[in-house]
């Protein structure tokens, strides 16, 4: 039996019927692209360009963890790991393309393909791409049983918690149509959990696996690092600056080129020089940034 309060009960008077059916748009940023069924909505191929990896992608922590990892890869000399990244407008509904879906039926990004394999290998879910580069080109995932166990542990965690952080707090926070205190609550607490359970591990640990940077720090970086310093604009709210071992770990990491880099990919807001909206070349850093492509009346070389 539910407790019902009609005054507590948001929006006010608001009681679940008996069957849920989809009447009308939540209201919050991002409903229109929501929908309770899976699959395409339109017929659409994906571009394909002329390097080994293709990624389909956007600039949000998920699609920047892959974009990190090439990025480290490539900087690791790993040249195999060259890569076209393209752009994917989530709030366009480019998910619901019929290629797009074809390489993720769940129409989330990242998605990726594979072209050096015959036929290609498709991938989704951001993790399995991290795992699945650290195996392909042995990198980035130790091999000593003990470290290879911690960082696939603490990126399984990152797949399993982020989604409390994003989809819980940021959605009630910073998306919701109105604030609404018992969610927000609970999702605070979940998420300053989360940031005191990597607070912990930090303050003993120089990266989460131990001594050496692995899929385990490129997975929980771009969700937490961006928690702790600007993401939903709930860094006073949530007093992230008081976690200081993971403000050490945030910079630590935040340091290296290649996650500079990554973090640019496909990246949609902030400073037009901290955007490269879509990655064909390494020379692209230095002649496709956004600041640049807007110089040039939109034109990109
Ligand atoms: N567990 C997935 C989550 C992917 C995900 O949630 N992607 C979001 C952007 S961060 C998305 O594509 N949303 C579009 C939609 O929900 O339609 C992963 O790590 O790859």
């Amino acid at each position: 039996m539910v407790d019902y309060d009609p005054a507590t009960s948001q929006p006010p008077g608001y009681m679940p019927p008996k069957v849920w059916t989809w009447d009308a748009p939540s209201g919050g940023q991002f409903a229109n692209i929501n929908r309770p069924v899976s699959g395409a909505t339109h017929d659409k191929e994906l571009p394909v360009g002329k390097h080994p990896i293709q990624l389909y992608s956007m600039g949000t922590p998920n699609g920047v963890k892959v974009t990190i990892m090439l990025e480290e890869l490539l900087a690791a000399g790993h040249s195999g790991a060259e890569y076209d990244a393209w752009m994917i407008g989530i709030g366009a509904g480019d998910q619901f393309g019929s290629g797009f879906v074809s390489i993720n039926p769940n129409s989330k990004i990242p998605a990726m393909l594979d072209h050096s394999v015959d036929p290609p290998v498709r991938l989704f879910e951001s993790g399995s791409m991290l795992l699945y580069l650290a195996e392909k080109f042995s990198a980035f995932l130790p091999h000593d049983i003990h470290t290879r166990a911690e960082a696939i542990n603490w990126l399984m965690w990152q797949m399993g918690s982020a989604p409390f952080v994003g989809g819980g707090f940021g959605h009630f926070f910073a998306y919701a149509p109105f604030k609404m205190e018992y969610p927000i609550n609970r999702y605070a607490m979940e998420t300053k959990r989360q940031l005191h359970v990597l607070d912990t591990h930090l303050a003993e640990h120089e990266y989460m696996a131990g001594a050496e940077y692995t899929i385990a720090d490129i997975a929980i970086w771009p969700w937490y690092g961006s928690i702790a310093r600007e993401a939903y604009g709930a860094q006073e709210f949530l007093a992230t600056q008081e976690y200081k071992h993971l403000n050490r770990w945030v910079d630590l990491v935040g340091a290296r080129p290649a996650v500079q880099r990554g973090r640019m990919v496909n990246r949609t807001f902030g400073e037009p020089d901290s955007q490269l909206r879509e990655r064909h070349d390494a020379k692209d850093f230095e002649i496709n940034r956004e600041d640049m492509v807007i110089a040039r009346s939109g034109a990109r070389v």
